[in-house]
């Protein structure tokens, strides 16, 4: 049986955790914060979540655990059998992660955790941000899922880090730079929460950042 390590306020969780909710793989969750520990750092690297158990060992860096759990539970596939399709999801998948949400993620802590970032920084990620999303737009289809008429990894991938960095951005510079660079995203966004186990994910990180926010 597989363990999710993490909490559900992380994106990145939240994509692991639909991976596994929509391919039916029974899991048990670990709520875990980051941490430099070493009993987290012998299973996570960088001490970051998520990280998962199997029977052959920890595994660290969400999209190793996706790719991982597409290939040892191949029933309800959410990469496309073609190969060249799959490249195209994974293709998608990069330049969200390495030229969108890392990019934003330099101005959570400001934006959404009442934090302080400096003006370089802001203006910088906006800039980077922007021709981030300009791409994405060219490589999204929203027909009427992100690459096509199937759901699958692109979506998941796409869900939690879109609302996050709309957020994040719509708090910081008082426009949403997702809804302002790709017409269409918040029926998309809509669209994938009308499925059951989006809305458990949905429901489960609004609890969690509300607990969050209530103990600060
Ligand atoms: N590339 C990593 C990113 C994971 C990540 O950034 N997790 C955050 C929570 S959303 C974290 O653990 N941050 C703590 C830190 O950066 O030290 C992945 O795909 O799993």
């Amino acid at each position: 049986m597989i363990t999710l390590y993490g909490f559900a306020i992380s994106n990145y969780y939240n994509k692991v955790r639909l991976v596994l909710l929509e391919k039916g793989i029974e899991f048990n969750e670990v709520p875990t914060v980051p941490s430099q520990e070493a009993a987290i750092l012998e299973r996570s690297p960088l001490g970051k979540i998520p990280f998962i158990k199997t029977a052959d060992g920890y595994l660290s860096e969400s999209q190793a655990i996706i790719e991982y759990l597409e290939d040892v539970y191949p029933a309800n596939p959410l990469y496309p059998a073609n190969a060249f399709e799959r490249a195209k999801v994974r293709e998608f998948i990069q330049h969200i992660e390495l030229n969108v949400e890392q990019v934003a993620r330099r101005i959570y802590s400001e934006a959404i955790f009442g934090g302080k970032v400096c003006d370089e920084v802001k203006d910088e990620v906006k800039t980077k941000l922007e021709t981030g999303l300009k791409g994405l737009s060219r490589l999204l289809k929203l027909t009427p899922y992100a690459l096509g008429g199937q759901f699958g990894m692109a979506d998941i991938v796409a869900w939690p880090h879109l609302q996050l960095v709309a957020l994040a951005t719509g708090n910081l510079y008082g426009e949403n730079l997702v809804a302002a660079h790709i017409p269409g995203i918040d029926a998309y966004i809509k669209l994938v929460e009308s499925r059951p186990h989006a809305q458990k994910v949905a429901a489960d990180r609004a609890e969690a950042l509300e607990k969050f926010f209530q103990n600060r």
